[in-house]
Parts: structure tokens; sequence; C-alpha cells
């Protein structure tokens, strides 16, 4: 497995906590590393939420790893992964810090992400090659552009999340009237049944710790003629401070991984 940057920026994400600092040929955990001593840190943000689990040592808590456990999936697409001394460690291996930090789960956390393409058109000169877009979201946690992807709600499909994420932070869906979720529904809903699963795995994403860590399954929705992604009234919503069109070019700078979940798309399109 490839290993992680963004989850060993010195800095935790929201905290002033320092993560210890990790070489790169220090990231695997079969590398031995005597001197490494991470911080503990669960915000105290998530602490109580209906949607975070409680800390490992509550009496009532016990998580089945590498399992679904009731309505909460805690598989990793990358494989088994271990639980040393009660904790589940990050599959990829160090981060420079330990506990939750401000992810709800223990062990993975996973997100679903939809990447809506169309072609530009070069209007002045038809013979150039089309550039290939996508709909990008600016996070109100970071200012960077990133897919407009979300949490999995426990019991909900990793399919309908993503097209509910989509709706909510590129579409401002949560307030939204009904006269639009109308529209929705005509012009859209059809379109947006017939997702490509384009990557399913780990997410380098810098709120990762030792023993928490992002997974997402990514979806390509692709309109050839863009006839139908041409009418989305594109929207900010949620946690998204801003939203679009984004051409899809080499110097592209993305949140966590979003840009490799990107350039696969790139790829496949391409070919
Ligand atoms: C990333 O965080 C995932 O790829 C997904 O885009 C996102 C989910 O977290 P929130 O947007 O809900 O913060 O790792
Ligand atoms: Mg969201
Ligand atoms: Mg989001």
């Amino acid at each position: 497995m490839p290993i992680h940057f963004k989850c060993r920026s010195r800095l935790y994400p929201r905290s002033s906590v320092e993560r210890f600092p990790v070489p790169d040929d220090k990231v695997a955990w079969s590398t031995e590393f005597k001197e490494y001593k991470p911080p503990i840190y669960t915000s105290p943000s998530i602490r109580g939420q209906s949607w975070a689990d409680p800390d490992i040592d509550e009496t009532n808590f016990k998580p089945k790893w590498n399992s679904i456990d009731e309505n909460v999936n805690r598989e990793s697409y990358t494989g088994s992964y271990e639980v040393v001394n009660g904790y589940p460690l990050n599959p990829v291996g160090r981060t420079g810090i330990c506990g939750r930090g401000v992810l709800g789960r223990w062990g993975p956390n996973h997100a679903a992400d939809p990447v809506v393409t169309r072609w530009k058109y070069n209007e002045t000169d038809i013979q150039k090659k089309p550039i290939l877009q996508f709909i990008a979201i600016k996070r109100r946690d970071t200012g960077e552009w990133a897919l407009p992807g979300g949490m999995v709600d426990p019991g909900e499909k990793v399919a309908a999340t993503a097209i509910r994420e989509f709706q909510e932070e590129a579409l401002n869906a949560l307030e939204a009237s009904d006269e639009i979720k109308n529209v929705w529904k005509q012009k859209f809903e059809h379109f947006f049944s017939n997702g490509n699963k384009i990557y399913s795995g780990y997410v380098d994403d810098p709120r990762n710790t030792d023993n928490a860590w992002m997974e997402t399954v990514a979806y390509n929705f692709h309109d050839e003629t863009g006839s139908i992604v041409s009418a989305l009234q594109l929207q900010a919503g949620d946690d998204a401070v801003g939203v679009q069109w984004v051409d899809i070019t080499q110097d592209l700078n993305l949140y966590a991984s979003h840009k490799d979940i990107v350039n696969a798309v790139y790829t496949k399109h391409r070919s």
C-alpha cells in the first residue's frame, strides 16, 4: 500500500496538538521505530455525539472489529486490520498521533465521494481536445477544494451516501424547497442512479490517526453530452462554502487524496 502524507502534517486539524514526526521510511508498522511516542488525542467535540463511538475502555462498548457491527461497517477495504491492546491500527502505518482525533469511529470511518464529470469544449476551436471537468466544493474546515463527499450514515447504502452528499454540499438540498426537490426527481434522479464505482479504499485524510482513518467509495457520474449536468443549479451547502466546475489538469490541488480519485476518473475517460 502507498504511504500517507497528508495525515503526517505537524499540526492535527482543529487543534494545537503536534504529531510526533514520522519520516517516510518509518511509516510502516513493520519498521522498528523505538523512539516513537505519539500524543494521544480525542477531540472533546466528538465526545457523547450520537454519530461517534464511546471510548474504547467504556464497559458497554463491545465493537466487532473487521466486521459489520450491527449497522456500523467496521470492515476495511484494505483487508483485515490489526487490533493491538484493544486499539485498531491504521492499515497504512504511523501518523504521529493516537486516539481518534476528530473522527467519530475507531478504525475505519466510511465515506462516499461523487465525481460528477462533463466535457468542456473549446468554443473557438472545436478541433481541440475537450477538457474533462468535475464538480468540486470548497471545504469550510480547511478551505481546500474537494469532492463533495461525506460520511455514510449507520445502515445507509454507500451509493446513496454519494448522491445525498452531492445534493447537500453541491446543491444545498438541506435548504431546498419541495419544488426544487421535485425538479431533482424529474431531471436528475435517473442520471444519478447510474454511477460507476471508481475507487474504494483508504483516504489520506488530514484527520487520520494511528487508530482511526477515513475510507471511501468514489462513484463517477459522467454526462458525455453535458446536457443533463449543465442544468444543475450549483449552490454550496452544509459544510461546503463554495462549489464550481473545475478543469482536470496536472496541477490540481485537492483535499486529502482526492486528486488520486479524480485522476483515476480522468484516466478512464481518456483511454
Ligand atoms: C474524505 O472526507 C472523504 O473522501 C470524504 O470526501 C470526506 C468525508 O468527510 P466530511 O466531508 O463529512 O468531513 O476523507
Ligand atoms: Mg456532508
Ligand atoms: Mg463533506
